[in-house]
């Protein structure tokens, strides 16, 4: 029986939240407290949409689509890349009071603009505009079908009101966090000032399942029976949701309980037009008029003035001689990171070694940016280090607020989930195998670069709001900081003292060219062949220096205990015990170490498929590792961002002799420069651009990332301004790393219309997910020159 419950504890430890006083008060984000930031584009994973920060918000957003074209797969709703849109994004978002998005389609282009007005006990009102105009007059006018909903998540009720037949002009509703409301449709015109339009109005008023079924249901829903007539053109029929195909489907739904009201708005016209939402709270009483027509306009108009100079004096890039263009540029990159931040809240999946089967992780909200709105719109620990380096600059009280909704995550062993999964919405973007997140794995612990800049922001401006508020939110923060630091520094410790090793490799290798390492954030970047006890990494050996500085900083500014700490740092940072552990001599690199060859190879095997799989007796051909020399204890020979990091962490004094060796294998050509920033991987390394299996192509084996593009130049800068053999050097690269970095992310984005994910280190083409307004926009803070 004993040894029974010691099992069942020990499983439910991994669910179990860490028991000091969370950072943020319960009702931190509830309307009372924080009404400027209760409703907001918040939903990142569709193109426009928004919702309250509240647990079962309801929520608002547009779908819509071409009439009279090819109509398969063309209703749009959540950001896909296999929507082929030539571009979209937030130009202007100030993270809370308004918002400006373009959306460019196949030949016509959607203004999305929010403006939101505070007033009542509920978060206040707010009013979007839809603007659509075509590319080109060439052709004729595309006639769009703009599908406006709402729809509750479990709680919460919503009628429809129908005038003149099809037209649905308002929906009202309540909701346990909304109190009343009533939403507004306009009419469109083909301006502000300008008369009305023909148009069609078609409504559909049903329940769905789940937030995850509304595209289904609308898709579903669509029936091509009514006819779009106007008055000098041909008659046509188009598509338009019709409610009769949704009773059959709602029939089919089991817990009528869990069903949720859904109530779609569908205006079809040709364009140009416009369009006014207007959600109005039913506590804001004394509304001086309506956000409608020109209030709207003269309102948006204050807002993005106040938008061009909070921008201007934050980052300077006007003052810099930026053209208005590259401008325009920037404010993009940080507007989408801003407009892309979602809230969500739900339950990770996780698993122990004490579980036989994945367990639910405790409810929780999370308020966070995303790396990718289109391919990945959820949280990434490591990234969100990367993305407060930014948001910090525009708002650091916003930045406070989501180190607080990450650390809050925590759990009683000082685990943090690495990538954040909470509801079905995120589930349904994500492959079943890569859900559960496994309680040994870290992932870099960047939030102690995000609270060093919000230190050093203190100490810049002490009268400001956010230095106010500092310390009563570090003091919340600390212990959980404290097992946070004790959670890495007990479970990925290596063998050898004050050596560390990513736990969570691949365990098959001979499938891998080379196990890959996702905890690191560098998914495939080459350590040793064969992942063993024995390996240590340098990276992490440098995060871990970091953070121990970070820990020692904090603790010292509150008073605590900070000797354990700070002799932490002072180990980790001795330079001495820094190239004993990681230092090759004959590779004159910092290195991983462990059990590694560098004879290995992929080759063509015929395997018989094991009995029972579908294919049983037939031979298939795949592709394995092969391994000619065996593997030895020994230093990684992998150059490239890895070998960088004592520099890039700022962590090699400026007189060490090692600097040289760094700094000339970033300013060669055959091994990590480039004219478009620095390559991952060295041209000369013998894994460079290999594929790790079939389908599994290179990532952080050649291309340029810009996190780490980032921190290189930030060194490069913080070398070249300190006192040293090797500043002027380093004062030199910075300004060529600096500029081709900037020019080639601005370049692809004029010619491509997106941030990406990373760029080819031979063509400087942006490649992989996008838009990517994660990291990608730190390009911001290089043009700036904020480090
Ligand atoms: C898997 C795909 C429809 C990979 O930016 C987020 C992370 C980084 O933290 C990491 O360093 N990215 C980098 O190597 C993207 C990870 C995406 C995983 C998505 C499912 C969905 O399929």
């Amino acid at each position: 029986f004993y040894a029974l419950y010691m099992r069942s504890s020990l499983a439910r430890r991994v669910v179990t939240l860490h028991p000091s006083p969370r950072v943020l008060d319960a009702n931190s984000s509830s309307p009372a407290v924080s009404p400027e930031r209760y409703w907001g584009s918040y939903r990142p994973q569709v193109y426009f949409g928004m919702k309250t920060r509240s647990p079962r918000s309801v929520v608002t957003g547009l779908m819509w689509m071409r009439q009279f074209t090819d109509m398969e797969g063309n209703l749009r709703h959540t950001c896909e890349q296999g929507d082929h849109l030539q571009g979209y994004g937030w130009l202007m978002h100030d993270g809370v009071s308004f918002g400006v998005q373009e959306i460019h389609d196949r030949d016509f282009t959607l203004t999305t603009e929010i403006v939101k007005r505070m007033g009542g006990d509920h978060g206040g009102d707010w009013t979007w505009r839809i603007t659509a105009k075509q590319h080109s007059i060439a052709s004729s006018a595309p006639v769009i079908s703009l599908m406006f909903y709402a729809a509750t998540d479990i709680q919460g009720s919503l009628q429809a009101h129908v005038e003149e037949k099809n037209r649905l002009s308002s929906v009202t509703g309540t909701s346990e966090e909304l109190g009343n409301f009533k939403i507004t449709f306009g009419k469109p015109t083909a301006g502000e000032d300008a008369g009305g339009k023909y148009a069609r109005y078609n409504y559909l008023q049903t329940r769905s399942p789940g937030l995850d079924k509304l595209t289904d249901i609308v898709k579903n829903s669509l029936n091509h029976k009514f006819v779009f007539s106007p008055p000098k053109g041909e008659k046509r029929s188009y598509f338009a949701v019709d409610s009769y195909k949704v009773t059959d489907h709602q029939n089919q739904q089991k817990d009528p309980k869990m069903e949720s009201d859904f109530v779609v708005h569908q205006v079809t016209v040709q364009t140009p037009f416009q369009i006014e939402v207007l959600f109005e709270s039913g506590s804001f009483r004394e509304r001086p008029n309506q956000l409608v027509g020109s209030v709207l306009t003269d309102e948006l108009e204050k807002r993005k003035m106040a938008f061009d100079e909070k921008f201007e004096s934050t980052f300077g890039l006007q003052a810099k001689g930026f053209t208005s263009s590259q401008i325009e540029f920037a404010k993009a990159a940080l507007s989408n990171m801003l407009g892309g931040m979602g809230y969500f809240f739900g339950q990770s999946v996780v698993q122990s070694v004490y579980n036989e089967h994945p367990v639910l992780y405790p409810e929780g909200p999370l308020f966070t940016a995303v790396p990718s709105r289109s391919f990945f719109p959820r949280g990434f620990l490591w990234d969100e280090g990367f993305h407060q380096l930014l948001l910090n600059k525009w708002d650091s009280q916003l930045t406070q607020e989501v180190i607080a909704h990450w650390l809050d995550l925590i759990n009683v062993e000082g685990w943090i989930p690495r990538e954040q999964i909470l509801d079905d919405e995120a589930r349904s973007k994500v492959p079943s195998e890569f859900i559960v997140q496994h309680n040994e794995n870290a992932n870099p612990p960047t939030l102690f670069l995000a609270l060093q800049e919000l230190l050093e922001k203190r100490d810049a401006q002490p009268e400001s709001l956010s230095s106010q508020t500092m310390l009563p939110f570090l003091k919340r923060l600390y212990p959980r900081l404290q097992i946070w630091f004790e959670w890495f520094n007990a479970t990925q410790a290596g063998h050898i003292a004050n050596s560390y090793r990513w736990r969570g490799r691949d365990k098959d290798s001979n499938l891998f060219l080379n196990p890959k390492t996702l905890t690191s954030g560098l998914d495939d970047y080459p350590r040793a062949s064969h992942p063993s006890g024995d390996e240590r990494h340098v990276d992490l050996y440098c995060w871990m220096t970091l953070a121990s500085g970070i820990m020692a900083n904090v603790a010292r500014i509150l008073g605590e205990p900070h000797q354990v700490y700070e002799n932490t740092h002072r180990t980790l940072s001795n330079n001495n015990l820094l190239n004993e552990l990681h230092w090759s001599e004959n590779l004159h690199t910092f290195s991983d170490y462990g059990n590694h060859t560098q004879a290995v190879s992929l080759q063509q095997e015929k395997v018989f498929v094991p009995p029972g799989q579908p294919r049983h007796q037939f031979p298939v051909s795949r592709l394995v590792r092969s391994v000619r020399r065996a593997p030895k204890l020994q230093y990684v020979n992998a150059l490239g961002y890895v070998s960088l990091f004592p520099f890039l962490l700022h962590i090699l004094t400026p007189d060490s002799p090692k600097m040289e060796h760094i700094l000339r294998d970033i300013q060669d050509p055959e091994r990590l420069w480039t004219p478009y920033g620095l390559r991952s991987l060295s041209r000369t390394d013998p894994l460079y651009m290999k594929r790790n299996t079939e389908h599994d192509a290179p990532y952080w084996r050649g291309p340029i990332w810009i996190n780490i593009n980032y921190l290189a130049v930030r060194a490069l800068h913080h070398y070249g301004s300190i006192e040293g053999p090797y500043k002027e050097k380093a004062a030199t690269l910075y300004q060529e790393l600096r500029t081709n970095l900037i020019n080639n992310v601005y370049k692809q984005y004029l010619e491509t219309g997106y941030i990406w994910e990373q760029y080819s280190d031979s063509t400087g083409r942006g490649q992989g997910s996008h838009p990517f307004t994660g990291w990608s926009a730190l390009t911001v803070l290089i043009m700036a020159e904020e480090y």
